[in-house]
């Protein structure tokens, strides 16, 4: 009788223990996912962009200009904009020293197709592309080369 106590408490115990580990190994597990997911989604600008970065002007013929900056890093200088349905004209200036960029609209990812692109960007250049947006919403962008590091963005069509 009296034997069959500490024998069930000697039991209970390896099980709050088990319990005890799997908690821990599953706030380990959420710690390392979370970093590994944050990493390439906040990469940090090494540089400031200059004022003429960043913000859509429209021009006399209705034309929407904007200017992304992109540097020794991975990031896009707005990362984001929005524009009008209508002609957008993207320039990117690459003023990095030493790493080369491009610039494209991410495949099967927007309401409509942008074939129009920037294949390569070397340190130092700057190009412009124009295109045609008609359908409101979500339009990805990325640096092909760098798009797993976080290289990415977006341009917004308002409705
Ligand atoms: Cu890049």
């Amino acid at each position: 009788m009296s034997a069959t106590v500490p024998g069930a408490g000697g039991a209970r115990r390896p099980r709050r223990l088990l319990v005890g580990l799997l908690l821990t190994l599953t706030t380990l597990l959420a710690l390392l996912s979370g970093c590994s997911n944050e990493e390439p989604a906040l990469p940090e600008a090494t540089r400031t962009a200059d004022g003429d970065v960043g913000a859509v002007s429209t021009t006399a013929e209705g034309v929407q200009e904007i200017t992304l900056e992109t540097g020794d890093d991975y990031v896009f200088t707005p990362a984001t904009f929005t524009v009008a349905p209508g002609t957008v004209r993207v320039t990117v200036r690459n003023v990095a020293e030493q790493m080369t960029h491009n610039f494209l609209f991410t495949a099967g990812t927007g309401p409509e197709e942008i074939t129009e692109q920037i294949p390569y960007l070397a340190p130092g250049e700057t190009k412009t592309i124009e295109f045609t947006v008609a359908a409101p919403g979500d339009h990805p962008f990325e640096c092909s080369f760098h798009a797993a590091l976080g290289q990415v963005g977006t341009m917004t069509v308002s409705g």
